[in-house]
């Protein structure tokens, strides 16, 4: 068994959700916020077997994509004012940032 962790982009939260569910997937959602951005993303579990991964990673691909976002610049507050970018940055968030990790037990009681 596999534990597949996502970090997806709430605007695309909902569609993954319903995917999952459509394609009888097991998925817990968490709000989460990413280190970089501090905003908002969502990061789903999904339990399942060895074998339908790559299922899950497809219904993932395609119903996560990609999108430019700003970055505000950050005041340095007393850090080294030398990598203080005074302008907004945009960097490419997404599709899905995924990680599939070795599940040793699982219970469900
Ligand atoms: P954030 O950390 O808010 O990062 C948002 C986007 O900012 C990233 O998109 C990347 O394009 C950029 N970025 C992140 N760190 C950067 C840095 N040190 N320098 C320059 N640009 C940087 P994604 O790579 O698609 O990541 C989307 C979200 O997935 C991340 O949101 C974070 O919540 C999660 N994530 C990505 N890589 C991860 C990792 N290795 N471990 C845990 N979570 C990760």
């Amino acid at each position: 068994m596999k534990l597949v962790v996502a970090v997806v982009q709430d605007q695309d939260s909902n569609r993954l959700s319903n995917a999952l569910t459509k394609n009888e997937f097991r998925a817990t959602k968490l709000a989460s916020t990413g280190g970089f951005l501090r905003s908002g993303n969502t990061t789903f579990l999904i339990g399942t077997e060895d074998s339908l991964v790559p299922k899950a990673l497809d219904i993932i691909r395609d119903n996560c994509r990609a999108r430019e976002q700003m970055v505000a610049p950050i005041s340095p507050m007393g850090g080294n004012a030398d990598s203080y970018i005074p302008y907004p940055v945009e960097v490419e968030v997404g599709g899905a940032t995924v990680f599939v990790l070795p599940i040793e037990q699982f219970h469900h009681f």
